[in-house]
């Protein structure tokens, strides 16, 4: 539908806006199903033909969003992330870069489930008990990823947000971290960099670069081979290799293939091996980020040819360990620490406490928690063992650092100390998540220490681990507690896992509801594979007894 002109938005009484919703919902953007959907770990996913009416919708809720915080850009990604090709998803990006609140995901689900004919009545309602102001404007930032349903996923979007008279920028296709890059800089006047795709590139590699004067360190090489997932991350790395020139080295792999498909970071944390498609060569350092490039995973065989990962953990843990050094060298009181999740090894949760006497902190699943629990930290470092996270500085942090930097009462090498953590801070995405931001994070720190892959894989071992998914008949009837390490129901599951995981030394073992795929997912750890591949199997059949499972059987470990 065309655009909204300054004097439509004079002319139209907000009544008949909302009608003008409901009649654009009835013709253009019907609703598909009746099956409820809910806004989950990370927003709205499901097949992609399913999706028309539920992103027509987040138009909608963006203008609103944007309203209620007096006309701030709020982000609109369209993407399913690690989920196959054939499915879509979107999700809203808050003011400040951070995931939609809370209480309005609540508000999202409302809107999403009304049927076409309420859906005005709906949004009056939202907008009478929210006290939104119709007079504030509305601005939305937009971006998709490479999926071949994004297109027509987007006119949805930008046909909800027309409705409502919404402003847009529409960034095409870009990464999800770039959406809440690009929305934090709009929305602090460019406080946090230029607001574009290019700005967020060149803020980067500037720092980066700044960082490794000479490309080589120890043990250190600048060279990386890269899993692009068959999607956007490819794209940009593209454009990432040309600005940062000699200073990493970057040979692409999956550029251009179906989307995920035995690739990216899901699938090589997941079934623990290396993405298909790619030259390995003995302890070279292999990046595989995922479909929308928020998430990132290291790997490299040896010279036996075993597989070897570094996944979020082992990110975390090399992070939170330099970031405790120069917080150490630079004489700054800063309180550090780093946030998990169940899905954490034991062992890196372990070594974090005994060796590097960083406090950790266990949230549930979904970076939006991670992050909300990071801020308390004057530093907190944050990562799924999925490879999504970052480090977030608190603006007092900020101030420190910087003053640091340059006080003249500090000794040569505390300001330089000081100098270098103002420095790393800016190759991080504060925002979200970033698989690019953080490679170059981890390249920086590897590159300080000297170290290669190998090096950085002997801080210590990770526990033999197996995750497996287990399809439901509906999967809201498995509820957990205490950061999703024990389940509420169904009644006895918890203690038959209880029993199991007794009988294995180092044993650990959880089940949860993904909130981004329908089915359920099993975590478990043990001393030996044999040990943890068992137990996660144990787990998964006694959940598919006691939670209604479909379709085939758990099958035991070969
Ligand atoms: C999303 C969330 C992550 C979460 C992952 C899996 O990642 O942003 O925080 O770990 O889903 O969630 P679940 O186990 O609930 O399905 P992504 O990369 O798919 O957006």
């Amino acid at each position: 539908m065309p655009r909204p002109s300054i004097e439509d938005h004079c002319i139209m009484s907000v009544e008949e806006l909302y009608s003008q919703a409901t009649s654009v919902a009835l013709k253009q953007h019907p609703k598909q199903t009746d099956k409820e959907i809910r806004y989950g770990t990370a927003g709205f996913r499901t097949k992609a033909d399913m999706l028309d009416s539920i992103m027509y919708r987040m138009g909608l809720l963006a203008v609103l969003r944007s309203k209620i915080k007096q006309g701030a850009s709020i982000g609109v990604m369209i993407t399913a992330s690690h989920n196959p090709q054939p499915d879509n998803g979107v999700k809203l990006v808050d003011p400040q870069g951070e995931m939609l609140e809370a209480a309005w995901e609540a508000i999202a689900t409302d809107l999403v489930n009304v049927s076409d004919a309420e859906l005005g009545q709906k949004l009056k309602s939202i907008v009478e008990s929210k006290g939104i102001q119709w007079s504030n404007p509305a601005h939305t930032v937009v971006g998709r990823d490479t999926r071949p349903s994004s297109p027509a996923l987007l006119r949805a979007v930008l046909d909800g947000i027309a409705a409502l008279k919404g402003e847009v920028v529409d960034l095409g296709i870009v990464s999800t971290p770039i959406v809440h890059y690009v929305v934090t800089c709009i929305n602090s006047n460019g406080a946090y960099g230029q607001a574009s795709e290019e700005g967020y590139y060149k803020k980067l590699t500037d720092a980066f670069k700044k960082l490794r004067p000479e490309p080589t360190n120890g043990n250190y090489q600048p060279a990386v081979k890269f899993d692009g997932a068959n999607g956007v991350g490819a794209i940009m790395m593209r454009r990432f290799i040309e600005l940062l020139g000699p200073s990493l080295r970057v040979e692409m792999y999956n550029e251009s293939g179906e989307l995920n498909h035995q690739c990216g970071a899901d699938f090589v944390k997941v079934q623990q091996r290396p993405a298909e498609g790619m030259t390995l060569a003995p302890h070279a350092r292999c990046v595989s980020v995922d479909g929308d490039a928020d998430r990132i995973i290291y790997f490299y065989v040896d010279d036996n040819e075993k597989f070897h990962m570094l996944d979020g953990d082992r990110i975390a843990t090399l992070v939170a360990g330099y970031l405790r050094e120069l917080l150490e060298a630079s004489g700054l009181q800063l309180d550090l620490g780093l946030v998990q999740t169940a899905y954490a090894n034991g062992s890196s949760t372990k070594y974090i406490t005994e060796q590097l006497h960083v406090p950790v902190a266990c949230t549930p699943t979904g970076v939006k928690h991670l992050h909300h629990r990071a801020v308390d930290f004057d530093i907190g470092v944050y990562f799924e063992a999925n490879g999504h996270g970052t480090v977030v500085f608190s603006s007092a942090a900020q101030r420190k650092i910087a003053e640091a930097g340059a006080d003249p009462s500090l000794s040569e090498s505390q300001r330089a100390a000081a100098g270098r953590l103002r420095d790393v801070m800016d190759v991080i995405n504060q925002t979200v998540g970033d698989a690019i931001s953080d490679m170059l994070l981890v390249e920086t720190v590897l590159h300080a220490r000297g170290w290669s892959i190998a090096d950085w894989s002997a801080a210590y071992s990770d526990l033999p681990n197996r995750q497996l998914k287990v399809s439901v008949k509906d999967r809201t009837v498995v509820t957990t507690t205490d950061a999703e390490r024990r389940c509420v129901t169904p009644d006895g599951l918890q203690a038959e896992i209880d029993t199991l995981v007794s009988k294995q030394p180092q044993g650990r073992a959880f089940v949860r509801p993904s909130g981004t795929e329908d089915v359920v997912r099993v975590y478990a750890e043990a001393e030996t594979r044999t040990a943890a591949d068992q137990l996660a199997y144990q787990v998964a059949e006694v959940l598919y007894r006691y939670a209604g499972g479909v379709g085939p059987k758990p099958t035991p470990p070969q």
